[in-house]
């Protein structure tokens, strides 16, 4: 995970600063905005430091993480293998759904997981063969049909000939976009609903896919699809392209994965110690 974080420019921040005055406050709170902290945490963060008048770097930065330690969640997400699980992998377009499914894919094939690819996505045209290519080239089995069918019944399928073959995890990629939100959401609903008849809910995960570079975005978006189906767990993308990550700490849905780069190999288990420290700095 990264060295240089948020916590980098924290830290910079204070060693520049010789007084601790009215602007410092002021300028850490837009700072903490800046970072997709969200303007409550950000008072409070300032609040809390005014309060506390820290003197040296350290108690700075300890301040800070001390602030977001109960904000900032992970959750292992380590399936039964004795059990058919089924992640429902969600998101907006674009912010790296399908690449995500095939990193799990390989990280879960790797764990020796009966890995299956539900193809659910069957909104954007070429989302399918997408996914088929990855099928070939991670060698996990996918389950598809064709552009614009039901995506309710690309996953039923999937549920089926897992069940017959005995694999124990399927990952499905769904649409990150419709003709509009209802639509999306109507339809997140129908999926939902099929896959919680035939599987049991400790075996059921509803993921979240944020980009990392989206900031306050990803906020609203986590909402929406909250509000919509609810959720489990998040998966923050393209972590190694910049050095924010605040909006973790604003959403409060534990992460299960960070996705730091475009390749198979580049997905991390969610540690959250880590995740603290790069944000704090400390
Ligand atoms: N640097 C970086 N790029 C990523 C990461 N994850 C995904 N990407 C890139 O982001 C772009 C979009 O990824 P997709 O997986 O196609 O996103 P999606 O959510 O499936 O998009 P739609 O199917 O259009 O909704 C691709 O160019 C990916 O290579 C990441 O962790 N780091
Ligand atoms: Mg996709």
């Amino acid at each position: 995970m990264k060295k240089m974080g948020f916590g980098a420019k924290l830290a910079s921040f204070f060693g520049f600063r010789k007084t601790l005055d009215e602007k410092f406050y002021e300028d850490l709170e837009d700072m903490l905005i800046e970072g997709d902290f969200g303007a409550r945490n950000a008072y409070n963060i300032s609040e809390m430091v005014q309060d506390k008048k820290p003197k040296t770097e350290e108690e700075f930065l300890g301040l800070v993480r001390s602030a977001l330690d109960d904000k900032v969640k992970g959750v292992v997400l380590d399936p039964d293998p004795s059990k058919l699980s089924v992640y429902l992998v969600l998101g907006v377009n674009g912010v790296g759904k399908t690449t995500s499914i095939a990193k799990m894919a390989t990280y879960y094939k790797n764990k020796n997981y009966r890995v299956v690819m539900a193809a659910a996505d069957t909104f954007r045209a070429a989302a399918i063969d997408q996914l088929e290519l990855h099928s070939q080239r991670t060698g996990v089995r996918i389950v598809r049909q064709n552009n614009g069918s039901d995506p309710g019944a690309v996953i039923y399928d999937a549920i089926s000939s897992a069940q017959a073959k005995g694999d124990n995890l399927i990952l499905c990629d769904t649409a990150g976009r419709m003709h509009n939100k209802e639509n999306l959401m109507k339809e997140l609903q129908k999926i939902d609903k099929i896959i919680r008849a035939r599987v049991e809910p400790e075996n059921y995960k509803k993921i979240l896919v944020i980009d990392a570079t989206t900031g306050q975005n990803a906020v609203s978006q986590a909402e929406l699809f909250n509000q919509a189906i609810g959720l489990d767990a998040l998966i923050l993308t393209k972590y190694d392209s910049m050095a924010k990550g605040g909006a973790v700490a604003q959403i409060g849905i534990p992460v299960a994965f960070v996705g730091t780069g475009e390749h198979y190999e580049d997905i991390e288990v969610f540690d959250r110690d880590t995740f603290l420290s790069s944000l704090a700095g400390i």
